[in-house]
């Protein structure tokens, strides 16, 4: 059987690859839990300073996989459970995770597989690829932080668009929209999403990790709450051997040798 997901570790990435090409990678079970694992992994491993996400094949991931037992059929489901289970700890690795993760769409992105996407810190997308909330085509809402992040990145109204008409969103306009960081030609993805990800790796992980939480937390905060937010993690960058080797090397006029910590 092949295995579900990929990932390998190089030069401080870890790339992890959704492997089910032949069902546009849809997520099961099994995947969501070796993706939650493989993303814990990165967290404990000193040598994975990014993590870069993408999928084998024509497409990136078409969330839910419909097939599955626990999901279609003909009785009622409570999906409450798969959402607590598998999903919603997925989604909060992510947030928590204090690395950057890069995401690389290569194609279409639906459902749960478009904001697995959107929760990743730098989103590249194939000019060919596009997102869909495809939820509401199949009677459901989106979930994995879909209603948490769309408004907060394209505003109410087109995060109403999207979530209601659960149109395709193609790789240009979700760029312009602010959605995504940008769109590329599609044979120059994997190129400059890799090497985003190994400058990333080769950076001040632990100001990373600190940024990260600054954003998430501003989502809510007061300005007042996120002043002092700042002030404490500004503290625990300063601390770090890598904030003393960006000066030096400022004032020498060189280029920085950071080493995530
Ligand atoms: C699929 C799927 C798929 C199985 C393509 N499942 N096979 C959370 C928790 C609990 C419950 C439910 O949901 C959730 C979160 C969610 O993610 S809900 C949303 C689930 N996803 C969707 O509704 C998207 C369904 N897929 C599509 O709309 C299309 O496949 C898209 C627009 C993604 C791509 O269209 P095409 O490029 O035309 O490809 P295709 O439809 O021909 O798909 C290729 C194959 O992949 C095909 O299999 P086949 O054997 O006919 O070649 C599809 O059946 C299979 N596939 N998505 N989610």
């Amino acid at each position: 059987m092949p295995q579900p997901i990929l990932v390998a570790v190089e030069a401080g990435v870890q790339t992890i690859t959704l492997n089910r090409p032949e069902r546009l990678n849809a997520f099961n079970p099994e995947m969501l839990g070796l993706l939650r694992e493989a993303l814990a992994r990165a967290g404990d491993d000193g040598a994975v300073r990014a993590v870069l996400l993408t999928g084998a094949g024509r497409g990136f991931c078409a969330g839910q996989d419909l097939s599955e037992r626990d999901v279609g059929g003909d009785a009622a489901i409570d999906l409450s459970v798969t959402i607590e289970s598998l999903y919603n700890p997925l989604l909060r690795r992510m947030h928590a995770l204090p690395k950057p993760i890069v995401c690389a769409v290569n194609g279409v992105a639906a459902g749960a597989g478009a904001n697995v996407a959107l929760a990743c810190d730098l989103v590249l997308a194939a000019r060919s690829a596009s997102f869909i909330q495809a939820f509401a085509r199949i009677g459901l809402v989106p979930d994995s932080g879909g209603t948490w992040v769309l408004p907060r990145l394209v505003g109410r109204a087109r995060a109403a668009g999207l979530a209601l008409l659960g149109d395709k969103l193609a790789a240009e306009n979700a760029a312009s929209w602010g959605l995504i960081w940008k769109a590329v030609d599609d044979d120059k993805l994997m190129d400059e999403a890799g090497a985003l990800a190994r400058g990333l790796a080769a950076g001040p992980t632990r100001a990373y990790g600190l940024i990260k939480r600054a954003l998430d937390a501003a989502e809510n905060n007061t300005l007042d709450a996120q002043l002092e937010l700042e002030r404490d993690l500004q503290r625990k960058a300063g601390l770090t051997e890598d904030f003393r080797e960006g000066v030096a090397a400022f004032m020498e006029k060189r280029k920085p040798n950071f080493k995530g910590r």
